[in-house]
């Protein structure tokens, strides 16, 4: 089945400069997340479940490792319609800048989208982890006879400045928007929210950053070369000319833009019940099917730990951690409060034992590691010790950056034995 009213059009991150160093070799929506996705999968599997089978994924820069993902994981049918395209910021000789803001990744990118067919163009953020129904989104803002929905949230006050807030009438249409009030004028911006939600001090209604649009009103909006942002300029100017609907929503939905909100939704995995359920039947989340083997653990005590396939674990003790595909963990050593994205290839034996290679992928033995991230293909010696939290100062170096007391080491490097951070 192909839902033929929506194009769903994924922004797929600015510069993602909230999310360095992970994005220092890789776009925002390739960052790996809960050891065996991309950051791109969430909102790509969320319009799967949806029959929304045509995406656009707008990033600022093209990445081999996105394209690669891609072009791997999302195979439709040769007799489908179904697509998914990645747009990078392209030069043209009428343009020579990156993408200005979200309305304008939309802008430079609207003939690609107006060679297809369909009514309502459906806007989504690259990083966000959430299981919504757009479906059902799109038959409500059908219903509503509204030209703009957007979907929206109750947040407490201290993450109401972070958000576009609005207010809306008894039959949910929104009657002002104010994108990230100062905390000064919040308590203008309250609404009647459900008792739930009042329970939790979220008193604000917030804009999910999920729209609707029809699609000649957007065609429309984006003749005016003024307007960058969708929450900046486009939402605030449209709801006074055009009827404007909120579709609220009450499950779990975190923005993961920052390393600490990325950090606290990996590790929020590992909770009895997680807020986020990868394992629903129903709301599948897709990635690329990698046919790795199992994981081989041995003399390891495992406490509130998800391991991804493909694993050589050795360890005394892991907690609290998620581990990515193929990650090798030493003998002795410890890992707590840690996401370990894993690694690309598994080093071969020959290469092990002819000791061609000083320092192996994965961790080494007798290690203590804590409060970190470790991206792809790091290399930890023997008897390293990273005791991540906020004693430690915002540093990077060439090869580890602490950012929020959270230790993250980069894409490929190699901590030598011994090291202490
Ligand atoms: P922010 O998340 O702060 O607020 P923004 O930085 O515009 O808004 O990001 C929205 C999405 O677009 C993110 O996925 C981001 O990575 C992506 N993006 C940003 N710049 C881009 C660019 N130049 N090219 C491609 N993609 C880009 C928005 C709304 C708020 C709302 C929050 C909810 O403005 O009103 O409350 O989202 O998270
Ligand atoms: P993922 O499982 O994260 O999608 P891939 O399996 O696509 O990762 O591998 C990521 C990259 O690593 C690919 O470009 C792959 O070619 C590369 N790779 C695989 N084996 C090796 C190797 N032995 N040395 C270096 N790179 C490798």
């Amino acid at each position: 089945m192909i839902n033929s009213k929506a194009l769903a059009i994924i922004l797929g991150g600015g510069q993602g400069s909230r999310l360095y160093p992970l994005t220092q070799e890789r776009s925002k929506p390739a960052v790996p997340i809960a050891g065996k996705y991309r950051l791109v999968d969430i909102p790509i599997s969320n319009c799967i479940n949806a029959d929304i089978k045509r995406m656009f994924v707008l990033t600022q820069f093209n990445s081999a490792s996105l394209n690669r993902h891609i072009k791997d994981t999302y195979h439709f049918s040769f007799f489908s319609s179904a697509f998914v395209d990645v747009l990078a910021a392209e030069q043209t000789p009428n343009n020579k800048t990156w993408f200005q803001g979200t309305a304008d990744a939309v802008r430079q990118s609207m003939h690609h989208f107006l060679r297809h067919d369909f009514k309502y163009f459906l806007i989504l953020s690259g990083d966000q982890l959430y299981q919504m129904d757009y479906e059902h989104l799109i038959n409500e803002h059908e219903k509503s006879k509204a030209k703009i929905s957007i979907a929206t949230i109750p947040v407490n006050a201290k993450d109401a400045t972070e958000f576009g807030i609005l207010k809306s009438d008894d039959k949910n249409v929104i009657t002002s928007f104010i994108e990230k009030p100062d905390s000064s004028l919040l308590p203008d911006w309250t609404s009647d929210v459900s008792e739930d939600m009042k329970k939790e001090g979220r008193h604000y209604l917030a804009s999910m950053g999920i729209y609707v649009f029809n699609r000649e009103l957007l065609e429309e909006l984006m003749k005016n070369p003024d307007t960058n942002d969708f929450g900046k300029e486009i939402i605030p100017q449209a709801i006074d000319k055009h009827k404007t609907v909120s579709y609220q929503y009450e499950g779990y939905w975190t923005d993961i833009g920052n390393i600490d909100s990325f950090f606290e939704a990996n590790l929020g995995l590992t909770d009895d019940i997680p807020k986020f359920d990868l394992y629903d039947k129903k709301k599948r989340i897709y990635t690329r099917a990698r046919m790795l083997p199992t994981t081989k653990i041995s003399g390891t005590t495992l406490n509130k730990t998800v391991i991804a396939e493909g694993c050589l674990v050795s360890a005394a003790k892991i907690e609290k951690s998620v581990i990515g595909i193929r990650s090798r963990i030493g003998n002795e050593s410890t890992v707590i409060n840690t996401y370990m994205m894993g690694s690309d290839y598994y080093e071969s034996l020959d290469d092990m034992n002819r000791k061609q290679i000083p320092i192996l992928m994965g961790i080494g033995e007798r290690c203590f590691i804590k409060n970190a991230i470790l991206d792809k293909n790091c290399r930890i010696g023997d008897d390293v010790r990273i005791n991540g939290g906020s004693h430690l100062e915002e540093i990077e170096t060439d090869t580890y950056m602490v950012k929020q007391g959270i230790v993250v080491i980069k894409k490929g490097a190699t901590i030598p034995k011994g090291f202490v951070i």
